[in-house]
């Protein structure tokens, strides 16, 4: 039992190391193999390999340049005034889970032994997928490790008898179920998002896609969208995304590095911030820098969906049939104006720190500090659904309400799973509605509680599949997906 325990753990750690981890060539050797399924030449599955991870490292370095220059202003909210509060962002919320599972004497490598079964699981539910009724393999690798770390704490607290190897096996049970089921919900919005593009989404707000697209349409008209927006004269420079992303940023942004202050800045950010530089320039500087970066994202996002999308098909013929890829919720900005982003992210801007307000005034006894990473993300996810489903009325009330929501189910969780202690919450808008209350299950029912979301989530595909208006098509291959 020893030796395989170490086999396995050293096996997955490899895995996640070099390939998880590296998701440009997970994905690449996916395009890879996909190519080869689809019978083209050996030199042009080659090209797609390129052309899919370098696509995938462009997007990382607008994601990760959005991620780690914005968090850390958003965070200093947190050092500045001394709040000692939770943030809401999943890189404080791995650190929070990770901490917290070290404390209690356990090895982080159980996540990754819940990871790999919960991979392996997804796999074989879409094989399955004549009684499963699934459709999609979670592909986000960075994503997965976050979410099996943060669902390791939830078990690990809620189910004390689970802190062993048979555990780890339902954890990645678990955390395998919800990637398989709310990916696969995620597949007819996408689908008409993007004009069946061919892909759905394997993220962190995947139930509230699937929730935004089908209260979208009762709040407001699709046909009125944010690309219709009829701006007066002078404003309608703001039709321009580079424009209007670098206005408002320098705006929004500007507020917020005025109130951290000078000296605080230039404390934090020594790097960037040398004495030769004033601080409008260093305010102007880091504010345009948005504008870039998420026009760096896109782009590379266009063209590692592009690649993997065609070549995915390779796979799904051959082993998968009717199986789509469910990747990162930034693939579907390139099916938007890059303005219904930034709509998305300021009303969600707005609703976070409504909310805040709320906890400050009422005395709550957690803070919250809005974390980057969910309040654009999430937001930004959730405007472009509402806009496409329900126009510009839509992508305005939904992030807003989206951005509260963030900020309550945060602060209940890190509260109730004792993380604010290690200073972080996931806080992606899945993990502060759906995980919370699965969560309380676990708490209150033990091991039976955690079955019992397993079967649940397993029933959601058995409706989707009944109420899909065309039976034909709910697979998306010729003969049904039959096995
Ligand atoms: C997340 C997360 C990121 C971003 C990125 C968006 O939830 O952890 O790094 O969103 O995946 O493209």
């Amino acid at each position: 039992m020893g030796d395989l325990y170490t086999t396995i753990n050293s096996a997955s750690t490899l895995f996640a190391n070099n390939v998880l981890t590296k998701p440009e060539f997970f994905i690449g050797i996916l395009v890879f193999i996909g190519y080869l399924f689809l019978g083209k030449p050996i030199y042009d599955a080659f090209g797609g390999f390129i052309k899919a991870a370098v696509g995938m490292m462009i997007w990382n370095v607008g994601a990760g340049g959005l991620v780690s220059t914005f968090r850390p202003i958003l965070a200093g909210l947190n050092d500045r005034f001394q709040l000692n509060a939770a943030v809401i962002d999943p890189y404080f919320g791995l650190n929070a889970a990770g901490e917290a599972i070290k404390m209690i004497g356990m090895s982080l490598s159980w996540t990754m032994i819940s990871l790999m079964v919960g991979f392996g699981w997804n796999i074989l539910l879409v094989l399955l997928r004549k009684y499963t009724k699934l459709r999609t393999l979670f592909l986000t690798g960075h994503i997965m490790i976050q979410q099996a770390t943060t669902c390791t704490w939830l078990v690990f607290f809620a189910i004390p008898e689970l802190r062993n190897i048979t555990g780890a096996i339902w954890i990645g049970l678990l955390v395998g179920t919800y990637w398989a089921v709310f990916s696969n919900l995620t597949v007819e919005p996408t689908e008409e998002l993007t004009e069946n593009s061919g892909f759905a989404i394997g993220h962190q707000q995947m139930l509230w896609v699937w929730l935004t697209s089908k209260v979208a349409p009762k709040i407001g008209n699709p046909e009125n969208s944010v690309e219709k927006v009829k701006m007066p004269k002078w404003l309608s420079m703001f039709n321009d995304n580079v424009i209007s992303t670098g206005t408002l940023m320098l705006l929004f942004f500007g507020v917020i590095m005025t109130i951290l202050g000078e000296p605080y800045l230039r404390g934090m950010d020594k790097a960037g911030f040398p004495a030769t530089l004033a601080f409008p320039t260093y305010i102007l500087s880091k504010s345009l820098s948005f504008a870039v970066y998420l026009f760096i994202l896109i782009s590379g996002v266009r063209m590692f969906v592009a690649e993997l999308t065609e070549s995915f098909r390779g796979i799904s013929d051959k082993i998968l049939p009717g199986a789509l890829p469910a990747v990162d919720c930034a693939a579907t900005y390139g099916f938007s104006s890059p303005n219904t982003v930034l709509y998305g992210f300021l009303f969600g801007c707005i609703g976070q720190f409504m909310a805040i307000a709320g906890l400050f005034l009422f005395k709550a006894p957690i803070m919250i500090i809005t974390g980057f990473v969910p309040v654009f993300f999430d937001n930004a996810t959730t405007a472009v659904f509402a806009n496409k489903f329900g126009g510009v009325r839509a992508a305005s009330i939904l992030p807003f309400c989206t951005g509260v929501i963030q900020v309550m189910g945060g602060a209940f969780a890190a509260w109730y799973f004792q993380l604010y202690t290690y200073g972080g919450w996931h806080g992606n808008i899945d993990w502060d509605t759906l995980w919370p209350a699965i969560g309380v299950i676990m708490k209150n029912l033990s091991t039976p509680g955690l079955i019992l979301v397993i079967v649940l989530m397993l029933m959601i595909p058995q409706f989707q599949y009944r109420r899909s208006s065309n039976k034909a098509n709910y697979f998306k291959t010729a003969d049904g997906g039959g096995l």
